[in-house]
């Protein structure tokens, strides 16, 4: 599914991410940015050893601590077709979703692509973030997500392109319906 807003276009495909060829890819990944299952996993697999590296350099630079639920910080894509990849951590849900866990996903889509633009990025791909192990129900997630990404770009006017790509046909729908919802409201 496609829908053109502004000067940007957002995608919805089913597909795995690792693949993508958009100059950023987003890892769902968590505080520690030490990699872990999932899609996170999954893109240091595919990504080899030099992103692992950079997580570790940002770690002991900017985020001892390790980084905050909703932030991002970037690193180069190493051996995957995207040129970068930008990390972020949503939120733990348990299956809730109150107003909390609502911001701190939303905080996590548009700070990414802030990121994205500080480094010239016109084209990002995301994963549904933590839908997965965090458990974030996909209904509200896929709201959440899309609102981000298209108050993004009607803001800053600055993106061509936010694919989002869905592991199954299941998340997609679910995706799918909630653009629709959000395409009737403007
Ligand atoms: N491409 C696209 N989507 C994928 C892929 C893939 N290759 N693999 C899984 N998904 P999750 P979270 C989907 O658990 O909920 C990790 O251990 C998956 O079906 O990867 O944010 C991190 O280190 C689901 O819809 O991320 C954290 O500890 C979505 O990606 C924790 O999991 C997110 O599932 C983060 O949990």
């Amino acid at each position: 599914m496609k829908y053109k807003i502004d000067n940007a276009e957002i995608i919805l495909k089913i597909g795995d991410i690792t693949e993508e060829d958009t100059e950023a890819i987003v890892n769902a990944a968590n505080s520690t940015l030490m990699g872990g299952g999932g899609v996170d996993g999954a893109i240091h697999r595919k990504g080899g050893p030099s992103i692992l590296e950079e997580c570790k350099r940002i770690r002991e630079k900017e985020y001892p601590e390790g980084l905050p639920t909703g932030e991002a910080v970037i690193t180069t894509g190493g051996n995957l077709k995207a040129k970068y990849v930008i990390h972020t951590v949503g939120p733990v849900c348990h299956g809730k979703f109150t107003q909390r866990e609502k911001q701190l996903l939303y905080n996590a889509y548009y700070n990414s692509l802030k990121i994205a633009k500080e480094n010239k990025i016109k084209t990002v791909a995301f994963p549904s973030i933590s839908t997965g192990a965090y458990r974030c129900p996909v209904e509200e997630a896929a709201k959440t997500a899309l609102k981000a990404a298209i108050d993004f770009i009607k803001t800053e006017n600055y993106l061509q392109q936010v694919r989002f790509v869905l592991f199954t046909e299941d998340i997609y729908e679910k995706y799918s319906e909630a653009l629709k919802e959000i395409i009737n409201e403007i």
